[in-house]
């Protein structure tokens, strides 16, 4: 009797430690999981832009990783040697293939005028967001585009549009563009420097996968992009990086027009 009373003792013991092990198990099962399921979501660049901020604000780091990659922010490589000087290049995020003429919002162009995404409707429109005051990646990016215009034969460039947009919405106006187009002698038709509300900005730089982020001393750390929209204003051809070839723009902004 004493036995078996022992014995069921024993068993109920041993059957209460496995329950609660695989129970253990099973959380930290859970727990593992959870990260690898949020990171391939399709989630919008600004979630991604704030995730690496939020990274970045906590290390003050620099983020170097350029490849375009659907949760590029999330893996992206954490360099702890932080170059001070250095402005940060933020990768792009996923660019989503709908059209940007279902932003209805309007922006001020250099001129002072309003300016709706829809007017690009019917050409090839190459887009660029940049910011007046920086004085290393964006002067880059503009050349890009001028560059593209330049190799493009001329019926084709008279036919393509470009669209420069400032994500510096407190510190850029439509004057201090249209000094800044008017000295690089791009204050011309077709050339559109627009200037738009900060919601506004946020929500067409997450259309083309374009991360900024003000580090609040005039400094824009952002992702350096240059998009080729048809003429329906679907994306259809991205170079991401500085330097790169321009052979996919101008492909794509050939396809648009014929
Ligand atoms: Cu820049």
């Amino acid at each position: 009797m004493t036995t078996k009373v022992k014995f069921a003792t024993v068993y109920k013991a041993i059957l209460t430690m496995s329950v609660t092990l695989l129970l253990a198990f099973l959380l930290a099962a859970c727990g593992e999981r959870e990260p690898a399921a949020v990171a391939p979501s399709p989630q919008p660049a600004a979630a991604h832009a704030e995730h690496a901020a939020a990274v970045d604000h906590a290390e003050h780091a620099v983020v170097e990783h350029a490849v375009a990659d659907h949760a590029v922010a999330d893996h992206a490589v954490v360099d702890h040697d932080a170059h001070a000087d250095h402005p940060e290049t933020l990768a792009a995020a996923e660019m989503p293939g709908s059209s940007l003429f279902h932003l209805t919002g309007a922006f001020t162009a250099q001129d002072g005028t309003e300016f709706r995404l829809a007017e690009l409707s019917g050409n090839p429109t190459v887009v660029v967001m940049f910011y007046g005051d920086c004085t290393t990646a964006c002067p880059l990016l503009v050349k890009s585009a001028q560059d593209i215009e330049a190799a493009l034969s001329p019926e084709v460039a008279a036919r393509t549009q470009f669209l420069m947009v400032s994500f510096d919405t407190a510190r850029d106006t439509p004057d201090k563009l249209r000094a800044y187009a008017d000295e690089k002698g791009l204050d011309k038709d077709r050339w559109h420097w627009l200037i738009g509300s900060p919601l506004l900005t946020r929500q067409l730089a997450t259309l083309l996968g374009v991360q900024f982020r003000d580090a609040g001393n005039g400094v824009f750390a952002h992702s350096n992009i240059v998009t080729v929209l048809d003429s329906a204003g679907v994306p259809t051809a991205r170079l991401e990086g500085l330097g790169v070839a321009l052979d996919p723009a101008l492909a794509a902004i050939t396809a648009a027009v014929d």
